[in-house]
């Protein structure tokens, strides 16, 4: 069944091909046209995560020491327009060859993981925290997993199709562990050990 589903995704895939070398041209002769109809929004957030310190404002916060080590940092880059969202997640000087937990989350930063709300969702569910799978899942959140290399480091892109609205995200927040998506547990990750707060570029 699966081999079929791939080819006849592959099948597709070369009808529509020759369709869009031709339509390319035409696209690129306009490009004030796709500027005006695409409304960009970017956000970002980079540091070395600090323990949190009242009266100061730090961009990278984190909440447990064995698990983001001291020297660990991250840095976050959000873009948004008419088309969807994508977001890029990069870190450094955590435990090496380990799975971590990432979404991006509704407010910013604060003394406790807490503080950073719940996770931004497209459509919200209407019963918090949520952990319906129908609304805690990673088309109608964004979810950035990741498992860090040998040294610690790892990359992570994640693109969903829907719109900000008038809505600005405001952290993105590291979990103990990978979430997890079953009923009940969906969009659960374990304690929430870090956080990014995002600011508008
Ligand atoms: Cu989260």
């Amino acid at each position: 069944m699966r081999k079929i589903n791939a080819l006849l995704t592959g099948a597709a895939l070369v009808a529509v091909l020759p369709a869009c070398g031709e339509e390319a041209p035409d696209a690129a002769s306009e490009p004030s046209q796709r500027q005006d109809s695409a409304k960009l929004t970017t956000l970002h957030g980079e540091g070395e995560f600090t323990d949190y310190r009242p009266g100061t404002q730090a961009s990278a916060i984190r909440y447990d020491k064995k698990l983001v080590p001291s020297g660990a940092e991250a840095e976050v880059t959000l873009t948004a327009d008419s088309s969807g969202v994508r977001v890029e997640l990069e870190v450094s000087g955590l435990l090496p060859n380990r799975e971590y937990g990432a979404h991006v989350h509704v407010k910013e930063c604060g003394p406790t993981g807490d503080d950073a709300g719940p996770h931004f969702q497209h459509e919200e569910d209407p019963k918090q925290p949520s952990v319906d799978p129908k609304y805690a899942n990673p088309e109608n959140e964004i979810w950035l997993d990741f498992t860090t290399d040998d040294e610690g480091e790892a990359e992570v892109t994640s693109a969903v199709k829907f719109t900000l609205g008038d809505r600005v995200p405001g952290s993105v927040v590291l979990h103990e562990h990978h979430t997890g998506t079953e009923e009940g547990e969906a969009g659960t990750a374990g304690g929430r050990i870090a956080c990014i707060t995002l600011v508008k570029q």
